[in-house]
């Protein structure tokens, strides 16, 4: 008896061996996690992999998925009474008119093998019935599957009443005629074209919308025009340099994708909405739209898809003036930099003070608690001894005071002037993340960092089952 059995079984597709030798490990008092990540998950991840890659097809992954299905019936009711949450919930259901649903439920036992509590509406499902499900159990996102190009304007009508209404549900959607393009226009938040690619994309909707306050939202910082060769590329409209910039960003991990063209001015606006368009044809992530320009802001917003966010607000008064209207009433996330007319704040009380103001401005302007990303202002260790501690009590004070609020800094400032930057720079986060930041303007292509931040994270219980760190030491992502 072992949880490797219960891998196996699942990979023979053996219901009955799953389902007994889960009941051997609880009877003997095993874990739920361990069952959990290193059985059932860690062998439908594997399924799904070589599903993905040509090695597993539909039937056996759907044999696959009730095998994981009959131990999880055993584990559930048990998960009842401890603390574990779920990695996010998900409303699923086959279209309005359309009664295909092997690839509904095949995406439907993917997600539920990866950790996700998942509702199955079943098919047939109008939109009203959707919103309704999703409202009832507080949804994360509503999966919308089709199979007849007769009912794919369902998927439409129903990611607009969302809209319409204001609801937060991010929207996926997918079957055999969907497409990227139909995605995108329809304005949905994402489309894949298998299972696995579903969970994947679920999982990242979850992480960038953030706000349920349990993952660390990464901003990918390497799209910036004051970088030289990033400049040229900008320069000379060259698509192919940064879209490489954006995917390896966005597959190392990051959740937003700055962009910025500061350099340029007078063409800031142009520049910005390029990159904004360029970025977002290669990988399907939001941009942190980085300028104090609200010209630049508005171009680039009038392309973006999806919510984006804004980088940045601060209280420095011409600042705070330009940028305040454009992001009133809107569910735009904003960073909130924590800079006055004063100068930069040194103490935590300081930066407390300039938050406080802050975030009522933007609260009482319409926008919600849980788009604002307070950025306390890193200043270099270098200059005064007490800067980082003053920084990490700024962090705690502000969660303490706003909750359901989000602290976001671009760290690198921290190390200015010392030797052995990037160590400054990587122990500085963790200790923000103990703190309670959930937010990082980094490069996320520095591997240690990232690998710091998974821990960082499971070390501060914001990784359900550490299913994240489990994940990152699978694909080798933590020996750096
Ligand atoms: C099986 C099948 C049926 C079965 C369905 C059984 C069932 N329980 O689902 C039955 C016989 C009932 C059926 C009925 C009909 N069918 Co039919 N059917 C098919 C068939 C052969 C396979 C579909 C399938 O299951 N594929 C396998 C799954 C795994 O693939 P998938 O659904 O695309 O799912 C994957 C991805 O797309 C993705 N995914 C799926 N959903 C989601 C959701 C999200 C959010 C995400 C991110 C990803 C995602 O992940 C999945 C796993 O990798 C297709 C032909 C084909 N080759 O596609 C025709 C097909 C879809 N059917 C078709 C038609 C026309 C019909 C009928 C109208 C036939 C008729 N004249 O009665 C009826 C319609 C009934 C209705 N109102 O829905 C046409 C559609 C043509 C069109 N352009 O619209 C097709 C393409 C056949 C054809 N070539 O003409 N059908």
């Amino acid at each position: 008896m072992s949880i490797r059995d219960i891998y196996n079984g699942v990979m023979e597709f053996d219901e009955d061996t799953v389902a007994s030798e889960v009941k051997k490990e609880v009877d003997a008092g095993t874990d739920l996690d361990s069952i959990l990540n290193e059985g059932l998950i860690a062998a439908m991840d594997e399924v799904g992999a070589k599903f993905s890659e040509g090695d597993l097809f539909v039937p056996e992954m759907l044999m696959a998925a009730q095998a994981m299905k009959a131990g999880l019936n055993i584990v559930k009711p048990l998960l009842v009474d401890t603390d574990t949450k779920p990695s996010g919930k998900v409303v699923i259901g086959t279209v309005k008119g359309d009664l295909h649903d092997i690839g509904k439920n095949l995406v439907a036992m993917m997600m539920e093998g990866a950790g996700f509590e998942v509702i199955d509406l079943g098919v047939d499902v109008d939109p009203e019935t959707f919103i309704a499900k999703a409202k009832e159990v507080s949804a994360d996102v509503i999966c919308m599957s089709a199979l007849l190009t007769t009912t794919m304007p369902s998927m439409e009508a129903t990611v607009k009443a969302i809209k319409e209404a204001g609801l937060p549900f991010k929207t996926m959607v997918g079957g055999a005629p969907v497409t990227k393009a139909f995605s995108d226009t329809i304005g949905a938040d994402g489309y894949s074209d298998d299972a696995p690619g579903a969970v994947e994309l679920a999982r990242k909707l979850i992480a960038a919308e953030g706000s349920k306050g349990n993952t660390m939202i990464v901003v990918g910082e390497l799209i910036n025009a004051s970088r030289k060769a990033v400049g040229g590329y900008i320069e000379e409209k060259n698509a192919e340099e940064i879209q490489k910039l954006a995917k390896e960003q966005y597959e190392a991990g990051a959740t937003f994708i700055d962009v910025n063209a500061g350099i340029f001015v007078g063409k800031e606006p142009e520049y910005l909405t390029w990159l904004t368009e360029t970025v977002q044809a290669a990988v399907d992530a939001p941009c942190s739209i980085d300028s104090p320009d609200p010209k630049a802001i508005e171009a680039a917003l009038a392309v973006h898809k999806g919510t984006a966010m804004i980088n940045s607000i601060s209280l420095e008064r011409e600042r705070y003036d330009v940028l305040l209207p454009l992001v009133a009433g809107t569910d735009l996330k904003v960073v909130a930099l924590c800079m006055s007319d004063d100068g930069m704040p040194e103490t935590s009380e300081e930066r407390l003070a300039i938050a406080d103001k802050l975030v009522n401005g933007l609260v009482s302007n319409g926008v919600k608690v849980e788009n604002i990303f307070v950025d306390p202002l890193v200043q270099p260790l270098s200059t005064r001894s007490d800067f980082g501690v003053e920084f990490l009590k700024a962090v705690e004070g502000i969660h303490k005071a706003f909750p359901g609020i989000h602290t976001m800094c671009g760290l690198s400032n921290i190390s200015y002037g010392l030797p052995a930057r990037k160590l400054m720079n990587q122990t500085f986060a963790v200790m923000a993340i103990a703190k309670g930041l959930d937010g990082l303007i980094i490069n996320p292509l520095d591997e240690r960092m990232m690998a710091q931040i998974t821990a960082a994270e499971a070390l501060a219980g914001r990784d359900n089952f550490c299913m994240k760190y489990l994940k990152a030491y699978r694909a080798k992502k933590l020996e750096v």
